[in-house]
């Protein structure tokens, strides 16, 4: 069994017990194989020289993790600056948003030739290597350019945008070409590897060549669809521990005569919560039975607290519900409970299990990990409803759920009053489906799926 080495933007230790399911489920492999994990320290280095990094290497039991502390100026071009600026909003359909006149390319190309620089020296001959998400499309073609022969795959956790949409982006052609250095390209949906399938199409003028194999750029790919899961049994066990059940006893009791209903999110754009709020509004406005009954319990952890769209979207989400509790609220009852934080992960399964109704509906998400956390929490005999948007790659996998479109407000509205009346019987038929489909492809799941589709390529 070769050895795996993991490459990603931040490393987790997945001994400690904060990490989420993905560190889980890599760990374990990695522990396996004796395996490597490179990746961002996630600290700077005072005035360190730009594309020069310090690597500090210590071993974590059998695991060895690499990290590198990067220079204040390539943080902001490569992390700030292209990676979140630029490809997190263009990847998400979010034009408007994208910084794309900036000069960040240039460091983005920059620590990535770093990263490789840094990697090479550490790999062995037969070690397969795994390069995760936005920040290091490049990674492997500068790997190769260093002489390379690895076999190496790459896993896009975010969306893939249709061609036309990725095209904006000045260099879009570089960047797609740089897919081209991976033996294996993974998206999470079928739709994220449709437009991989027309951008190949439309920008190379050279067509597919069979179901998974696309050529372009002189070269050939083998792309594929490997939706990402959770870890059931973990998140189970969390389930069970003291913790979750405190939070599901003084959740229950805090509600005791009220429908709750839960958003469990990353303060971003991309995740929809305006509209959510707005939908919210809409069902107390539309169906007035709910007012004094239903609350909206919405957790939104700070993130990239340094990019303007993400201050803009916390003012407007503040006022938003600042207004709904103005308009609605009374003396015992508050509509929303708007927590701008996070929440600790061993107190989610039983905050989940406490509530009604879930609403995960991101205008555009590439996989969305707590709709699938949501469903493994509840009570098998009394499940709560999952409303989900038709836009997060989840929803390709649980058809079972309330599907939304997050834009239509009314639409979203109504289906959330359908969720909060939904019949004992038809909620345990959707939950037992969704559950067998979570179930099936857990992380598990896609870290073998993935490793042995990458090691059986010729
Ligand atoms: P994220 O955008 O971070 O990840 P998501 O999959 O929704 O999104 O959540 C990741 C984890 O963070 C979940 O385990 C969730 O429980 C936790 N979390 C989120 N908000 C929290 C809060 N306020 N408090 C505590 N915990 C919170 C990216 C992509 C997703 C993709 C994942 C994995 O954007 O589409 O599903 O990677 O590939």
């Amino acid at each position: 069994m070769s050895r795996l080495v993991v490459v990603s933007n931040r490393i987790a230790d997945p001994r400690k017990p904060a990490a989420g399911g993905l560190a889980v489920a890599l760990g374990e492999t990695l522990k396996k194989t004796g395996g490597l994990w490179f990746g961002w320290s996630g600290k700077t280095v005072p005035d360190g020289m730009p594309g020069e990094g310090k690597l500090n290497v210590h071993t974590a039991g059998t695991v060895t993790l690499a990290e590198l502390d990067l220079a204040e100026e390539d943080v902001d071009a490569y992390y700030r600056g292209y990676s979140n600026g630029v490809l997190w909003p263009v990847f998400h359909y979010r034009l408007d948003l994208a910084h794309l006149e900036s000069g960040y390319l240039s460091g983005y190309r920059r620590v990535n030739r770093l990263f490789a620089r840094k990697l090479a020296p550490l790999l062995r001959e037969d070690d397969l290597i795994w390069i995760h998400d936005y920040h290091l499309i490049p990674l492997a073609a500068e790997l190769r350019a260093m002489g390379c022969a690895n076999r190496i795959g790459f896993f896009l956790h975010i969306p893939l945008p249709p061609q036309q949409i990725l095209a904006a982006i000045p260099s879009h052609e570089w960047l797609m070409r740089a897919l081209f250095a991976y033996d294996l390209v993974g998206f999470q949906s079928e739709a994220d590897l449709l437009n991989f399938s027309h951008y190949v199409q439309a920008e190379a003028t050279a067509e597919p060549v069979g179901v998974s194999q696309f050529r372009a750029f002189n070269s050939t790919v083998q792309a594929g669809t490997f939706p990402i899961g959770i870890d059931v049994d973990e998140f189970r066990r969390l389930g069970q521990a003291r913790e979750a059940r405190d939070t599901y006893d003084t959740t229950c009791k805090e509600y005791s005569r009220r429908r709750l209903l839960i958003g469990v999110d990353r303060l971003d754009y991309s995740k929809g919560l305006p509209q959510r709020i707005r939908a919210f509004g809409e069902l107390l406005r539309e169906y007035p039975e709910n007012r004094h009954s239903a609350t909206l319990l919405q957790v939104a952890s700070p993130s990239r607290e340094d990019v303007d769209a993400y201050v803009d979207i916390q003012h407007e989400l503040e006022s938003l519900c600042g207004a709904i509790n103005g308009n609605y609220g009374d003396l015992d009852w508050m509509p929303v409970r708007y927590i701008h934080r996070i929440i600790a992960r061993r107190r989610l399964p039983g905050l989940y299990r406490a509530c009604d109704v879930a609403l995960v509906t991101p205008l555009r998400d590439g996989m969305n990990l707590v709709a699938k956390e949501f469903v493994v929490a509840q009570d098998e005999s009394d499940p709560g409803v999952l409303v989900l948007s038709r836009f997060a790659g989840a929803a390709e996998q649980l058809k079972d759920a309330l599907l939304v479109n997050p834009y239509d407000i009314p639409g979203t509205a109504q289906a959330i009053q359908r969720a909060l009346q939904m019949p004992l019987e038809e909620r345990r038929a959707r939950h037992a489906a969704l559950l067998e489909n979570i179930c099936r492809y857990d992380v598990h799941w896609w870290c073998r799926q993935f490793l042995e589709t990458l090691a059986e390529i010729r």
